[in-house]
């Protein structure tokens, strides 16, 4: 029986346990505090794992993010390297930064916080609008999420673009890869969005330089990781007015320090890393699905390559 044991930092707990129980009951649930016998640990389920823990585990065979990104995993310096990780590919997550995403996308769009700013002063003015199809929208980053936003955005009729690693055909998107390409892509996304995964060539991808890229005026949507972003440099860009406003989800820190900068700042939105979450009755039989091909010995899904980190 593979004995599962599991981390969430949420409140959370039982609700996986239930689902646990009802869809997968041949899987064995242990809470992180009370693991019980190490030795018999086959698999775990993190979010956030303590330093040293995972590496007392003798027979682990494998580890899974509960999220989709696994920076916070790859990171651990004392992480099993021979023990394979696996991320989510959850529909559940995957609408939930859809919403995100075209919620903030339309909020820029259609001006909604200068009219708030409006409101507070009683203004009445009625600002110039554009069609979507007049409105570039740049993803950073096309995998699970990102073609997912950009077809709920094609949908809508934006004109959208999107930057990958490698190269990609895909409809109605204006595809963009590889570093030589990247200034090309900022300079016509006017309202940028980033859906990368953390990795030693993204960290501080949206610093002074790329910032400046981007047209005047253009608004930033990050729900990738905080440290995408030199936070200095984007406020000295909403400073100068060259961001026009930003909606951010992820922070260098979480949680963002009380009294910073970005929790007051006129012009932006700020979330706590909540553009999707891991809901149990999705991510679930995900989970059990990763579980069973691994117990199988066949190909685990959605395995991650440690080496290009994501
Ligand atoms: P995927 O692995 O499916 O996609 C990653 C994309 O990023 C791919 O298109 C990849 O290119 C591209 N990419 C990676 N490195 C580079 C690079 N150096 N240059 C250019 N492009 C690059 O990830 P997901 O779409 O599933 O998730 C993306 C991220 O979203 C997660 O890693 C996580 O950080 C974040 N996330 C945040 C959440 C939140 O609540 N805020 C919730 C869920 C996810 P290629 O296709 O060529 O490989
Ligand atoms: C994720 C996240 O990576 O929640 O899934 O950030």
């Amino acid at each position: 029986m593979p004995v599962l044991i599991f981390r969430s930092g949420s409140d959370r707990t039982q609700w996986w346990l239930e689902t646990f129980r009802e869809r997968a009951p041949e899987i064995e649930v242990r809470l992180w505090n009370e693991p019980g016998d190490v030795s018999e640990v086959t698999h775990a389920l993190v979010w956030d794992p303590e330093p040293g823990i995972l590496a007392k585990m003798p027979n682990l065979k494998l580890i899974i993010s509960l999220g989709a990104g696994v920076d916070h995993i790859l990171d651990q310096v004392d992480r099993p390297p021979h023990v394979p990780v696996a991320r989510l590919v959850d529909p559940g997550l995957k609408i939930g930064m859809v919403e995100y995403v075209v919620y903030n996308v339309l909020r820029f769009h259609r001006r909604m916080p200068d009219y708030r700013q409006q409101q507070e002063k009683q203004l009445w003015i009625e600002r110039y609008q554009t069609l979507p199809s007049e409105r570039r929208v740049g993803i950073l980053g096309l995998g699970e999420i990102g073609v997912a936003c950009a077809q709920a955005l094609i949908a809508l009729g934006f004109d959208v673009l999107g930057w990958s690693r490698t190269k990609k055909d895909i409809h109605k998107v204006g595809c963009f890869y590889g570093d030589e390409a990247l200034k090309a892509f900022l300079g016509q996304s006017e309202i940028l969005i980033c859906l990368l995964p953390l990795t030693p060539e993204t960290n501080g991808i949206l610093g002074k330089i790329h910032l400046a890229a981007l047209p005047a005026g253009a608004y930033l949507i990050n729900a990738g990781r905080g440290a995408h972003v030199i936070e200095a440099d984007l406020l000295e860009a909403l400073g100068s007015g060259h961001i026009a406003g930003a909606a951010l989800d992820v922070f260098q820190t979480e949680p963002l320090p009380k009294g910073h900068p970005l929790w007051s700042h006129a012009n932006v939105t700020v979330t706590p890393h909540i553009a999707a979450l891991t809901l149990p009755t999705t991510a679930g039989p995900v989970i059990a699905d990763i579980v069973h091909a691994a117990q199988a010995g066949k190909p685990i899904p959605h395995r991650v390559n440690a080496k290009r980190g994501y």
